[in-house]
């Protein structure tokens, strides 16, 4: 087992890989920017290295200062959390080769998964179902992809290889502009990701985001954990994640995430992994597979009392699994609610000291977050401050919970997001469950 391990991130993931590392008994080193001196985590690690500026690309995403602070604080792993580095497969590679361990996929998964067409490619391979679309990259002539749009009739959607989470997309409606949007979508591509490969699918029109968790083991062993909805987003900004997702039958959920589990071992996957899909008319589509820890990752540790980010570390260390799939069972429901320091109206960031701070707490109430009474969030990162997550024995209960949670919580000196939450706990919608991906945007629109 490790005896000491990197923190490379900040904020609230980085004081929950801290927690996991505590329990394990691993000791912590947490690097930060200069204008993240206060930070929780920072605070509580056995050491802490300055690694730069507040600017995160020469911080947070500076290399060799990460790979020197694991050297001179003589540690053995490097957790990169979410986001960051955490699915670089050039970062996962150069920590492997200074003699570290990674805890994450393989340096060569990450590259495959970052490739959206190579990603695709292979879990279709594996019998994960996939939207309807090219079978690979769009070649150069023109009749060709009229032929293929026609065959996957209009709507279609023209993606970026090296895009993913929203960027580099374009939906085509009609013959008119495919030609156009290929070209258009290309060039930016090229520009923005260095790849200008780009693929095509049906556009699916109203579908709901799910996802499915997996963990897998560097001896052949893996398991999925459930799914989660992520429908509730803004720009592609998730807002509220549940587990499990509304509706869907148990017979289904059981299947998909079979498949998904069996692709893991499939492709030799290694650590926590998230298969993305769209679902619609009760059928699920996979678009993207995500190699990190997530951000709403404690919803499925509520649901399964499975700890993801331990097991992460655990598989790091080369340990067989702690669970089989029958050793995991669904208990209740939980929901998480994403607490950002921005405006409500303009969903601006909105930094700045925290003149006070009051948690919820009570039954099937949990809270990741690092902010104190006097913390200042600083303007350089990210503006989420914090989750809160509920659970109960039913999803009535666990959105009380969240009710309550929420008219608990007090945060002063910034603005946040917590009464937009509050609306949507009441909306009717959401309660009913199975709202779709357009949802919010169309709510917020009237
Ligand atoms: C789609 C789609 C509809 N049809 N693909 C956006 C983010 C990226 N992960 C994939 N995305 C989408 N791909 C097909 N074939 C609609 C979206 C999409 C979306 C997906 C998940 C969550 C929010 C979204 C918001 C807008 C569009």
């Amino acid at each position: 087992m490790f005896d000491k391990i990197v923190i490379a991130n900040r904020g609230e993931i980085a004081l929950r890989i801290l927690r996991a590392c505590r329990e394990l008994g691993i000791k912590t080193v947490a690097v930060h920017s200069v204008a993240d001196r206060d930070l929780k985590h920072v605070r509580l690690a056995d050491e802490s290295v300055c690694i730069g500026p507040a600017s995160s690309t020469e911080s947070y995403l500076n290399v060799p200062a990460l790979i020197s602070a694991a050297e001179v604080t003589d540690a053995m792993a490097i957790h990169p959390g979410y986001g960051f580095l955490s699915e670089n497969a050039d970062f996962a590679e150069r920590v492997e080769e200074s003699g570290f361990a990674f805890i994450g996929p393989r340096p060569e998964t990450i590259r495959l998964m970052g490739d959206k067409v190579s990603a695709i490619e292979s879990m279709k391979k594996a019998g994960v179902p996939t939207v309807p679309g090219s079978d690979g990259p769009l070649g150069d002539d023109a009749d060709t992809n009229i032929r293929i749009a026609r065959e996957i009739g209009y709507p279609v959607i023209i993606k970026a290889a090296g895009g993913g989470g929203g960027r580099g997309m374009r939906v085509v409606h009609s013959e008119a502009n495919l030609l156009n949007a290929i070209s258009l979508t290309k060039n930016e591509a090229g520009t923005v990701f260095g790849n200008d490969m780009v693929y095509m699918e049906k556009f699916l029109e109203n579908p709901r985001h799910v996802e499915i968790q997996v963990l897998a083991d560097t001896h052949g062993n893996a398991i999925h954990l459930g799914e989660r909805d992520c429908s509730m987003q803004r720009r592609h900004q998730k807002v509220i994640e549940e587990a499990p997702a509304p509706g869907i039958s148990e017979e289904l959920r059981q299947k998909i995430g079979q498949r998904c589990a069996d692709a893991c071992v499939e492709i030799g996957y290694r650590g926590a992994g998230t298969f993305e899909f769209l679902y619609e008319d009760g059928e699920f589509y996979f678009i993207e597979m995500n190699t990190r820890v997530q951000v709403e990752h404690p919803v499925t540790e509520m649901i399964t009392g499975v700890d993801i980010v331990r097991e992460q570390i655990l598989i790091a260390a080369g340990e067989k699994l702690g669970y089989s799939q029958d050793d995991i069972h669904i208990n209740g429901h939980a929901i998480e609610c994403r607490i950002n320091a921005e405006d409500a109206e303009t969903f601006m960031p909105s930094p700045g000291k925290i003149e006070r701070v009051h948690m919820a707490g009570g039954p099937g109430v949990r809270v990741d977050s690092h902010i104190y009474n006097g913390y200042v969030v600083p303007p350089h990162y990210d503006s989420m401050i914090g989750k809160l997550i509920t659970h109960g024995p039913t999803r009535d209960i666990a959105l009380a919970r969240m009710r309550t949670a929420l008219d608990e919580t007090i945060i002063e000196g910034i603005k946040t997001n917590i009464e937009l939450h509050k609306r949507l706990i009441d909306d009717c919608a959401f309660q009913a469950g199975g709202t779709n991906i357009h949802y919010l945007e169309k709510k917020l629109s009237l």
